[in-house]
């Protein structure tokens, strides 16, 4: 199905020179990524991502939660960049090429934007592989988990421990009641404030403080277009709202951005 982008949406995306990208779970869904609000299977029905995305989740259960986190990354690493990342990519290259310029700002912690090829300006809850040490903060690199394609994680086993410390090694992403980057907000905040056009994709705007970004494009009157298959918490800030998937609906907007 080739998506029709309406008029008015296809002459911003040819106009726009400053663009930032604001993804979610949703624009990794295509590439087979289970969004956060799909159920969890078997051993792990009883428990919801946000019970498990939490520090007192990691200290109750470490070994449960980490290994989560090791078979979401063992997902995540088996699993391609879909057409809407490479359109994002493509896009983004387009207008650094012609003095314009494209920002990602995602709330996703997997690499599959730069897999594909993009830059990313600021990952606001952190990235499934920079793992480090629960106390002194030591970053601490693992090796990559094996994926046997099981549709549910293995048998829960304790974290590594930090050489320097100790302590526990926990995922690097922000958990719920952790405070997200400050210079990843910054970057995001400074760059919707200097933009000509936001898109928001992929996400229920339901996590915050993420999901008000988008409020400082409509305080500064620049257009937002929502690119998502379903009714979110952001639709009602949205100038124009392109109803459908992201791997259909980007590549039809770089298309005319590129034209
Ligand atoms: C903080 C990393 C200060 C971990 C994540 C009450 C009111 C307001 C706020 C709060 C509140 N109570 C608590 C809070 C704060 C809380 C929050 O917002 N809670 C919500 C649930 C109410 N926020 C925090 O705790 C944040 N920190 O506020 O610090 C503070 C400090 C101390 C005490 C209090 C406050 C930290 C939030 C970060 C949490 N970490 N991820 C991990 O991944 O394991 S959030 C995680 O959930 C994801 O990163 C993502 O951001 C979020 C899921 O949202 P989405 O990305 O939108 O994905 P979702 O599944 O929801 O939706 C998918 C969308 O895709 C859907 O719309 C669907 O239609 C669409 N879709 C599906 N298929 C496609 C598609 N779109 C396009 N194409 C397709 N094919
Ligand atoms: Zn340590």
């Amino acid at each position: 199905m080739d998506t029709e982008i309406p008029d008015g949406v296809a002459e911003l995306a040819r106009r726009a020179r400053d663009v930032v990208v604001l993804s979610g779970a949703g624009i990794s869904a295509e590439s087979g990524v289970p969004t956060f609000r799909e159920v969890q299977t078997g051993l792990w029905e009883r428990f919801s991502a946000q019970d498990l995305a939490t520090p007192e989740a990691y200290r109750r259960e470490p070994a449960l939660v980490f290994t989560w986190y090791r078979w979401r990354e063992a997902l995540i690493r088996a699993v391609p960049p879909n057409p809407g990342h490479l359109a994002i990519a493509r896009w983004q290259h387009r207008l650094s090429g012609h003095g314009g310029r494209l920002r990602v700002v995602t709330q996703n912690i997997d690499d599959l934007h730069e897999r594909a090829g993009a830059e990313v300006l600021a990952h606001l809850h952190g990235s499934i592989t920079g793992y480090r040490c629960s106390a002194c903060g030591r970053p601490a690199s693992l090796e990559p988990p094996v994926h046997d394609g099981v549709e549910q994680p293995p048998a829960p086993e304790e974290p590594p421990r930090c050489q320097q410390c100790g302590s526990r090694i926990r995922p690097g992403v922000v958990w719920f009641g952790e405070m997200l980057p400050e210079e990843s907000v910054d970057a995001a905040v400074t760059a919707i404030g200097e933009a000509d056009l936001v898109l928001v994709v992929g996400t229920s705007g339901m996590v915050h403080p993420a999901a008000s970004l988008p409020v400082i494009a409509l305080e500064r009157g620049i257009p937002v277009v929502e690119v998502n298959p379903e009714e979110t918490e952001l639709t009602h800030l949205a100038d124009h709202v392109l109803r459908g998937p992201s791997g259909e609906v980007l590549p039809a907007m770089a298309e005319a951005a590129c034209a």
